[in-house]
Parts: C-alpha cells; sequence; structure tokens
C-alpha cells in the first residue's frame, strides 16, 4: 500500500492569528502533498517499501538501495517531518499547556522553560537556509537539534518529539522574510499534550 496524507486534525484557520489559514493549506494540500506523491513515486520499482512506516524507512535510510536513497532522503523526509509538524501543533487551546513530565524534563536539562525556548529560537535563527530544528531525546537524553533540508534525527538514531519547519514556504506569506516573528508566534500552537505523549512513549 502506498504512502498517504495522514488527515489533519484541524481546520487550516485553527491556528490562527499565529498561522494563517492561507499558508496552512498551501504547505499541507500543495507542499506536504508533493512529499508524500514523490515519495510514492521513488518507491515505485521497490514496492517492498510500501510495508514499513516511513520512519522506519529513513532509521534505515543509509542501507536503502542507493538508485532512491536520495529521492527518499528528500520526499521520505519531506512525508515524516510534515506528519510530525502537524501532529505537534493544535488549535485546542487546552492542550497548548506545558505540563506533565515533559515540563519536569525540559527544566531539569535546560534550567527552565525560558531557557530551553532561547537556545531552541537561537538554533532556529541560527540555521542558515532551509530545514528543521527538533527537540530529540538522543539516549534518553532531551537534546536541541537542527537539521538542513528534509533530513530527519531518526536517521542519526534520534527520536524526535518535537519540529518547527523552517523553510521559507512554512512562513513566507504571512510573515515575509520575519523568520524571528514566526518562530515566535508558532510557540503559541504548540502541542504540549501530544509532545508529552511523545516523550513518554520514547524515554
Ligand atoms: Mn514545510
Amino acid at each position: 500500500m502506498k504512502f498517504f496524507l495522514p488527515k489533519l486534525e484541524y481546520e487550516y484557520s485553527a491556528l490562527e492569528p499565529w498561522l494563517d489559514a492561507k499558508t496552512m493549506e498551501i504547505h499541507y494540500s500543495k507542499h506536504h502533498k508533493t512529499y508524500c506523491d514523490k515519495l510514492n513515486l521513488a518507491l515505485e520499482n521497490h514496492p517492498e517499501f510500501f510495508k514499513e512506516d516511513v520512519n522506519e524507512i529513513l532509521a534505515g535510510l543509509n542501507q536503502l538501495p542507493e538508485e532512491i536513497r536520495t529521492a527518499v532522503r528528500n520526499n521520505g523526509g519531506g512525508f515524516a517531518n510534515h506528519n510530525l509538524y502537524w501532529e505537534i501543533m493544535t488549535g485546542d487551546v487546552k492542550k497548548r499547556e506545558l505540563k506533565g513530565d515533559i515540563k519536569k524534563a525540559i527544566e531539569e536539562k535546560f534550567g527552565s522553560f525560558e531557557e530551553f525556548k532561547q537556545n531552541f529560537n537561537a538554533a532556529a535563527l541560527m540555521h542558515f537556509g532551509s530545514g528543521w530544528v527538533w527537540l530529540v531525546l538522543d539516549n534518553g537524553e532531551l537534546k536541541i537539534v537542527s537539521t538542513s533540508n528534509q533530513d530527519n534525527p531518526i536517521t542519526e538514531g534520534k527520536t524526535p518529539i518535537l519540529c518547527i519547519d523552517l523553510w521559507e514556504h512554512a512562513y513566507y506569506l504571512h510573515y515575509q522574510n520575519r523568520r524571528a516573528d514566526f518562530i515566535e508566534a508558532w510557540w503559541n500552537v504548540v502541542n504540549w499534550e501530544k509532545v508529552n505523549e511523545k516523550y513518554l512513549n520514547a524515554a
């Protein structure tokens, strides 16, 4: 069975005023869909991979047949990264509250949520060009990492639990070149309930 675009669990307008509906619509229905379609195309002659979870494919990226490796890295990465990105945002105000084990773990590791946020923002602002910044679990330890293009930390053996898309298509319609404003706005829509769930599953 081919990969298909997972259903978006909220309306395009659900993240307003921070992320606008038009950006969400184009990002999900055009950009994300294209990664999904191109992943399916890349695997057409290797249907055995359709049985796998895309995250499992990315974890074993370096063992893939060479003729599909780059296409899977870019499009499988693009597909998986956006799957997580939609999941860790929400229009539900109740789910946006940071609490529970992930709150404790962030405070323990980074000193405070504010310090964590500063480090994460710095990584996102310093990142040159297109890519992502992630909160990952690496051997049980919380870390902030960044990747270029559509690379996913899972290929390096890390488990992502939170991510922000730093491609211009994620913010340009509304924020133009103001990446810092987009990053600041994005914190308002993070689904901490889901991130906590992912943390508990991975820890
Ligand atoms: Mn994107």
